[in-house]
């Protein structure tokens, strides 16, 4: 059994993904982050970062008792190990997955987020912060749309943890105002026919357990919400 800290964002729905479509038994345990849940001692116990998503796998291949896994990316390569499902085989095809998946939490996903943050959360508009990460994001979007248009997945022609790293984060294009199916055909092609896979559905319904107030947040936090999201509040949880 693998204990599955969330969130319903898109770096914790990688991981609902993954185990769904690995058919892993997993135990959902829910985060409001915008009211700091995510701080508590025992939770930098099993993600020192205190960030989500994180798992705990009481049954390691490797024995020893429960190991605790955090950083989405690390996690998403700790369950294909562990199973030797979708990460490919072939050398070659393996290491371009784990650039795809490399370039996902490095570059589009904090990219993503600082975009979003600018937009949305920022107490001033920013015009250069937005123009800053907006330009960047439309880059990568634009890198993303030009390898979707020379192979089907990210990897190659197997879907693998590369698609599911990059595919949670289609909001993005919301955040942006882009259109995905005018604008970015390829990209939307992979979209569609990754959202029809049943583990995929399965994954992205995962938030459905979470108490409805942890989806209905808006941009406008009281200031408890933004300390912890932002502030000194967050700031304590990994102060010595
Ligand atoms: N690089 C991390 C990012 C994790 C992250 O930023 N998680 C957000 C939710 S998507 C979070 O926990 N935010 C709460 C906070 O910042 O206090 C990963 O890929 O796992």
């Amino acid at each position: 059994m693998i204990d599955l800290h969330f969130t319903p964002t898109p770096n914790a729905q990688k991981i609902s993904i993954a185990l769904e479509e690995l058919e892993l038994p997993y135990r959902l345990i829910t985060y409001d982050i915008f009211e700091g849940d995510q701080h508590t001692a025992e939770f930098g116990r099993i993600n020192p970062n205190h960030k989500l998503p994180a798992i705990v796998d009481h049954d390691p291949a490797f024995g020893g008792g429960p190991h605790a896994v955090f950083e989405s990316g690390a996690i998403l390569q700790y369950l294909a190990e562990k199973t030797g499902r979708l990460l490919p085989t072939d050398p070659r095809q393996r290491s371009v997955a784990i650039q795809w998946l490399t370039w996902q939490v490095a570059g589009l996903g904090p990219m993503g987020g600082q975009a979003a943050h600018f937009i949305r959360y920022a107490p001033v508009t920013l015009d250069y912060a937005i123009q800053r990460y907006t330009n960047e994001l439309n880059r990568l979007l634009l890198v993303l749309e030009r390898r979707l248009g020379e192979a089907e997945y990210l990897a190659g022609n197997e879907f693998s943890i590369a698609d599911i790293a990059i595919w949670p984060g289609r909001s993005t294009g919301s955040v942006m105002n882009v259109d995905l199916q005018a604008d970015y055909p390829n990209t939307c092609r992979w979209f569609n026919q990754i959202a029809m896979r049943p583990g995929v559905i399965r994954g992205r319904d995962a938030e459905k357990a979470v108490p409805a107030k942890y989806l209905q947040r808006k941009a406008d936090l009281t200031e408890e919400q933004r300390s912890n999201m932002f502030g000194e509040r967050m700031l304590n949880a990994v102060r010595l």
